[in-house]
């Protein structure tokens, strides 16, 4: 078996290209997310050994049990990478939906939380000097108005983060961030719940990222050796110099 690699969040977006990215380096990918047509039309098109999941990891029972599902030549994960997350609406906190800031803060922070506690767990267990990376966002580092809740999310990843680097040094296991700025993706269109014409408008009038942007960068951490560990990559839009400001022709 080729070393293991486990996505949350590759049926769409930056966890789809980076599982293409892997795949192209031999890894042997889990990939997850709720779409299960999309988990396997994804793995068909992938040209190494692939497991799909598919489950709603805001559910912990959920999470819990598809990942026991995996046979225990599976559990052997190398590399975490936990992308899946979400944005839901972009208002005032005067104004906010409190069942979007839950959905986000049950994606981003606690199913984040749910897969890390397992995988971490298998890694110290099989001795494995793995790596875990965490897509955070430039939403991270600096919060913009109307993003509170989304912002306060990945705050809470990049303090997950630091914690994690931390409790894991004594393990071997690096532990990572990447954080992108504006990135075409299905994100917005999801922020937007649909609107479509809305969500276009985020990206009108520059070049934002790519996801394959972002699994390029991926590939750099995980290419490293064992003795160097990117911390914390901020990547942005040549035409981003923050949340806010963004140069629009
Ligand atoms: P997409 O909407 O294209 O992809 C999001 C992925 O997350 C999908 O695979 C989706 O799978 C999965 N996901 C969302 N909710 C759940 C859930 N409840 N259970 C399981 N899987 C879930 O967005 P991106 O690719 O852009 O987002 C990926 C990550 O990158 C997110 O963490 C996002 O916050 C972050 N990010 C995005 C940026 C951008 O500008 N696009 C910039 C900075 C960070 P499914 O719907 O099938 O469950
Ligand atoms: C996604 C980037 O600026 O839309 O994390 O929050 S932003």
């Amino acid at each position: 078996m080729n070393r293991i690699a486990l996505i949350t969040g590759a049926t769409a977006g930056i966890g789809e290209a980076m599982a293409e990215a892997l795949s192209e380096a031999g890894w042997s990918l889990i990939l997850t997310g709720r779409r299960t047509e999309r988990l396997e039309l994804l793995a068909a098109r992938l040209s190494v050994s692939v497991k799909t999941l598919s489950f709603d990891i805001r559910d912990r029972s959920a999470t819990t049990l598809a990942l026991d599902t995996l046979p225990e030549a599976w559990k052997n994960i190398e590399l975490l990478v936990n992308n899946a997350g979400l944005s839901q609406g972009l208002d005032p906190v005067h104004q906010g939906n409190p069942e979007d800031w839950d959905t986000m803060i049950d994606t981003n922070v606690k199913g984040l939380l749910t897969v890390s506690r397992i995988v971490s767990q298998w890694m110290i267990d099989r001795h494995i000097q793995g790596q875990i990376i965490h897509i955070s966002s430039t939403a991270g580092k600096e919060v913009y108005p109307n993003g509170n809740v989304y912002c306060a999310t990945k705050h809470a990843v990049e303090a997950i983060a630091k914690g994690m680097r931390m409790e894991l040094n004594p393990y071997g296991i690096r532990v990572g961030t990447i954080a992108p700025g504006l990135t075409e993706t299905e994100f917005s269109v999801v922020r937007f719940k649909g609107d479509t014409e809305k969500a276009a408008k985020v990206y009108a009038g520059f070049e934002p990222l790519k996801a394959t942007d972002i699994a390029e960068a991926l590939l750099f951490m995980v290419n490293r050796p064992t003795h160097v560990n990117i911390a914390d990559l901020v990547i942005m839009p040549t035409a981003q110099a923050s949340s806010t400001i963004v140069l629009k022709k």
